[in-house]
């Protein structure tokens, strides 16, 4: 209903795309991640009475993925809301966190491999964005569970921790145990989300009141509850009733509206920038770091073939030792062919330049041989005329002696 409101750029991006987000509710058995996970986001609710057995959440035994899409003004959100299932109720707790941690993983690894593929325009994000953790309104601070499963969370998501059943308290028990909590976190190094200063200035009120809140306290309920006349969600007890979205009774608003109105693209931001570089990193050192430590990279870590009794590092230096030879080899060979084709270039230029020649030699040849037959024949020819011209003068002579002669009548 509210991400319709989300900064200009991150709006018209998501109008095109869709907005994909993941939440994951995490925390002891029994602390109503069920119950507020459908009170946040999904619709099945229940008016008037409590619901009977048959339709009250049941307890949650493995990861379950379940898929919301909102639309507002144009806008898709696909939420994606992970839940949990409850710890600490086993007699033995050790690796509880094991099938959360998983899971993380496991979308991490699917990220990494769509980015080695090949065509990287439509990339699914199913990576979690957000883990709500569950404390117990015990007002005695944090358990040791609580401490050693947020370390193994806070390097891997963005940790937001949440009193769960903020109804059983009172105001002031409330604020007490926020500010023990708080202390905890911070002596035992957990580090939780951190929320980072907006540009708007109303925004950063929000952020002011957040920080000021934490951990949020929240209460959850599928049940609808007629409060003066207008229909609330809320518990019903003899003594009145909680209401889940009065920011007076809990921050359950405040919650929601940070989630998927001011927060939603920096729980991104950091998920992708932070825990997933990690991630990769952490991937990429049990790849180089292959030999030495293998206590650290344990685990999912996939381990590399070494060269038997070779530090890592050496065989680094050696198989940077042999990329410079092949390189020089490479480039040696590169220039005798080099020199072959120019030789065999310069000895084509000169072929063709003495087949030029020889033409050319050729030609003249000819010519000159044209040229002396030409002359040749001139020369029979002048001849051929000058014996023609006289044997013509002779017959003239011939003629005019005849002729004078017959003038003469002295013959016949
Ligand atoms: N007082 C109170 N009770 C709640 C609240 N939220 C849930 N409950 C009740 O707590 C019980 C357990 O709720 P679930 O939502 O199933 O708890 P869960 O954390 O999912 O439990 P697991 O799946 O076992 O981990 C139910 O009876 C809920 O009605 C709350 O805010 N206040
Ligand atoms: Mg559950």
């Amino acid at each position: 209903v509210f991400f319709c409101l989300l900064p200009n750029q991150v709006y018209r991006k998501s109008v095109k795309r869709g907005f994909e987000f993941t939440l994951m509710v995490v925390g002891e058995s029994g602390l109503g991640k069920s119950t507020l996970i459908n009170s946040l986001f999904l619709t099945d609710m229940y008016s008037g009475e409590y619901p009977g057995p048959s339709h009250r959440i049941k307890k949650t035994v493995q990861v379950e993925q379940s898929k919301v899409l909102m639309k507002e003004g144009g806008v898709q959100l696909l939420l994606t809301i992970v839940d949990t299932p409850g710890f600490g109720d086993a007699v033995d707790n050790s690796n509880c966190w094991q099938p959360v941690i998983d899971h993380i993983d496991s979308k991490f690894e699917d990220y990494l491999n769509a980015e080695s593929r090949v065509n990287r325009r439509q990339m699914p994000d199913s990576r979690v964005h957000c883990c709500l953790y569950f404390i117990a309104p015990s007002g005695h601070g944090l358990k040791p569970l609580d401490i050693e499963f947020m370390k193994r969370l806070h390097e891997k998501v963005n940790v937001i921790p949440l009193i769960a059943k903020a109804d059983t308290l009172t105001p002031e028990e409330c604020q007490q145990f926020k500010k023990q909590i708080m202390r905890e976190i911070l002596e035992h190094k957990i580090k939780i989300y951190e929320f980072p200063e907006m540009d708007d200035e109303e925004e950063n009120k929000i952020v002011k009141t957040i920080k000021d809140r934490l951990p949020l306290a929240v209460v959850g309920s599928n049940t609808i509850i007629e409060v003066n006349g207008k229909k609330v969600r809320g518990r019903q007890y003899p003594w009145g009733v909680a209401e889940v979205e009065n920011g007076d009774h809990c921050d359950f608003t405040l919650l929601r509206n940070m989630l998927i109105r001011t927060h939603m693209q920096d729980l991104k931001d950091v998920t992708n920038n932070v825990h997933y570089e990690n991630y990769r990193s952490r991937k990429l050192a049990a790849v180089t770091c292959n030999g030495i430590d293998n206590n650290k990279t344990k685990g999912q870590l996939t381990k590399v073939d070494t060269v038997e009794g070779m530090s890592p590092i050496a065989q680094m230096e050696e198989e940077r030792r042999e990329h410079v030879a092949k390189m020089k080899k490479m480039e040696m060979e590169m220039e005798q062919v080099f020199e072959m084709k120019v030789k065999e270039k310069i000895q084509k230029l000169k072929d063709s330049e003495a087949e030029l020649q020889r033409r050319h030699e050729q030609m003249k040849k000819n010519l000159e041989a044209q040229h002396k037959e030409l002359e040749e024949r001139r020369r029979q020819f002048e001849e051929e005329r000058s014996t023609w011209e006289t044997q013509q003068r002779i017959l003239e002579q011939q003629k005019m002696t005849l002729d004078k002669n017959k003038k003469k009548g002295k013959i016949f």
